[in-house]
């Protein structure tokens, strides 16, 4: 792979300046040496971003399977290709080879083939972090279905929606599934959710907890046994570049979620290219990120990212707090991890428990750690790096979107540097910039603004299913010639990246334009604060005013609340400046957040503005207990 992996700064710097200046060529050759094509393309790329339309390696032919298994199966048939990690540390983990993985997804296509599912159907995925869940989206890309993996955390209504919305034809889910000390009874949810669903004709259940289950004659069908009468051999399907590959749901700040379609080539060589460069990841290593499969971090660094390097890739069924909050560091220490990828909000539950869960364990193999999702706090950066990577590893803080498709801002170990809380610079063929909100671009270093992105990259989304209108409209025309983030960020004296968070997290606070994670920021560095966030609500002088809420540490020593209060505000007034000091601060037990760890600020909003009997749909939250005791302690 000559060109594919970046070392050293200078390197960097001509690479990256060479992907800017003809970014068609950069792309030509990095897609043209690294992978294998039926058929080579006719036009590298074709892009209007007032219609919006991108095409990349237009008229191409290709599997991406081919390239994330058959390639590998000469050279590395036997070499572990998903290390499987139960959720139960007794039972044994499962080294599945590129050999065993090929074998595994080519019955399942067969499966899916003969249960009816052909090139361009949608498949609804809705497994937990089991082998299955990867081999399934694998056989689907196999015989060119498109999947959509669907989280499965997701309520029955929240999964009814998603398989509606994109008309599924089939669900693929389990018995059940195990987290933590619990069983989550997966199938009666599918059940639930499919009385709405007239397109499903048939349902694939995978043995997972061994549950006695309801099955629907002529619906439902155990996996196994269709397994194992298939065969091993199911020869790609011949997909074109564009032809998409899957689809998945994120959720907008409004309405309906969006089904972001990717298509085929273009994020093929943007997760391979990404996934090698900011993980420097060489062939014995093994790489873990802790992500599930039905975000898309999942589906980029640890499915086709991953795979397509021929890698290595940890699949964690568990919890970071079980049977105990050494879980993660016990696993590194079992499977020698190399690089590991995880989120801040990993990061902060786990600083805020004991260090002897840390201490007792080795962690010399880590070489890389990285963090997604949203923006990380200087206290949980550091701890990171002191604790978890003793001072020596590098962190990456990737940023970038389901959107996006793979990571678009990072550092890179071993070429560029790395800075607390900042996601640093733009990885090759990425062109951000920065613009005011009358849509006037800021140009120079020591700009704050809103984060668009000049040109397109490989593996961007290219539409929302069904509603091209929507898409046009939620990403391109806020600042018309550009793809807009939805984020605020922050260019320093150097040039280096720090995503500030939402622009709808902006607050104005008399005149004063406040970012809310700089002022969580300052709350953290308090040595009694596991978490915090800030809303506005409106008040008369300021025209809005800061509403925190603050989850405590388990111990606060012998202070009172009064005291913490005062000492919280001093912190910000010198971090920050007294004009960020907050008017309201309400201790919780915890914050609302998405299932992918997302503070979930809209609610937190409307509590604060004492809207609490319009929260909308708090089913698919992570914890939507703690919405009812915020609402009744709340100070309005
Ligand atoms: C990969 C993922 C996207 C949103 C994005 C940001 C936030 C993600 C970072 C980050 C600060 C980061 N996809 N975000 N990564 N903010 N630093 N390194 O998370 O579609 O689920 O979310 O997440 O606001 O727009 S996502």
């Amino acid at each position: 792979m000559s060109n594919f992996q970046i070392k050293g700064l200078a390197n960097y710097k001509s690479t990256y300046q060479k992907s800017v200046d003809d970014p068609k060529a950069f792309w030509d050759a990095v897609a043209a040496e690294n992978f294998v094509w039926q058929k080579k393309w006719d036009k590298t790329l074709s892009w209007d971003f007032e219609k919006p339309e991108v095409k990349w390696f237009e008229g191409a032919k290709l599997n991406i399977t081919e390239n994330c298994i058959d390639r590998h199966l000469e050279t590395r048939g036997d070499k572990t290709a998903i290390l499987f990690e139960p959720n139960d540390p007794n039972e044994k983990a499962l080294h599945i080879s590129y050999n065993e993985l090929s074998d595994r997804v080519n019955r399942f296509a067969n499966v899916l083939k003969s249960n009816g599912i052909a090139k361009g159907d949608r498949v609804c995925i809705y497994l937990p972090m089991i082998p299955e869940l990867a081999v399934a989206v694998l056989a689907c890309a196999r015989i060119g279905a498109i999947h959509s993996v669907v989280f499965a955390g997701f309520s029955s209504t929240a999964l009814a929606t998603r398989i509606n919305d994109s008309d599924c034809k089939m669900v693929i889910t389990s018995d059940g599934s195990f987290r933590g000390d619990k069983t989550i009874d997966l199938k009666s949810i599918v059940d639930d959710a499919l009385l709405d669903c007239p397109v499903v004709a048939t349902v694939l259940v995978a043995k997972r907890i061994g549950s006695n289950i309801q099955m629907k004659d002529g619906r439902d069908k155990w996996l196994q046994p269709e397994l194992d009468a298939a065969s091993p051999i199911c020869p790609p399907e011949v997909m074109d570049a564009e032809d998409p590959l899957f689809i998945l749901y994120t959720s907008g700040s409004t309405g309906m979620p969006k089904g972001m379609v990717h298509t085929t080539a273009g994020y093929m060589v943007y997760t391979a290219y990404t996934f090698s460069n900011v993980f420097q990841y060489q062939e014995e290593d093994v790489y873990w990120c802790t992500a599930d499969i039905g975000w898309i971090t999942g589906h980029s660094y640890i499915v086709y990212g991953p795979l397509a390097n021929g890698a290595t890739t940890v699949m964690f069924e568990g919890t970071p707090s079980y049977p105990d909050c050494g879980r993660f560091w016990q696993i590194v220490e079992k499977h020698k991890v190399n690089q590991f990828y995880t989120a801040p909000t990993a990061i902060r539950a786990l600083a805020k428990e004991s260090l002897s869960n840390v201490s007792g364990h080795d962690l010399s193999s880590l070489k890389v750690l990285g963090t997604v999702g949203e923006p990380i706090n200087e206290e949980a950066w550091h701890w990171y790096d002191e604790y978890i990577g003793k001072q020596n590893c590098p962190i990456v803080d990737t940023w970038w979107q389901t959107e996006t498709g793979g990571i678009l801002i990072s550092p890179i170990p071993n070429a560029t540097k790395t800075k607390p809380t900042y996601a640093t610079l733009p990885l090759p063929g990425i062109q951000p910039a920065l613009f005011d909100e009358n849509g006037v671009e800021l140009n120079g270093n020591n700009q704050e603004g809103r984060l668009c992105i000049k040109h397109p990259w490989p593996s961007m989304a290219r539409t929302i299913w069904g509603n091209h209108n929507r898409y046009r409209e939620t990403y391109f025309s806020a600042f018309p010639g550009t793809y807009f983030t939805g984020d605020g960020a922050l260019r320093d004296e150097d040039g280096l990246y720090r995503i500030t968070g939402r622009v709808d997290d902006v607050i104005i606070v008399s005149g004063h334009n406040l970012g809310t994670a700089p002022i969580e920021d300052a709350i953290n560095e308090h040595l009694f604060v596991a978490e915090s966030a800030i809303v506005g609500y409106p008040h008369e002088i300021k025209g809005s005013a800061l509403y925190g809420y603050v989850t405590l540490k388990d111990t606060v020593g012998d202070m009172s609340e009064e005291e913490l209060k005062t000492e919280i505000n001093a912190l910000i007034a010198k971090l920050i400046g007294p004009i960020a000091k907050l008017d309201k601060i309400q201790f919780t037990n915890g914050l609302p957040k998405t299932r992918s760890g997302k503070i979930m600020r809209r609610i937190l909003r409307k509590i604060a503005c004492g809207e609490m009997d319009n929260l909308g749909d708090i089913s698919t939250l992570l914890n939507p207990e703690v919405v009812e005791s915020i609402k009744e302690s709340a100070l309005v």
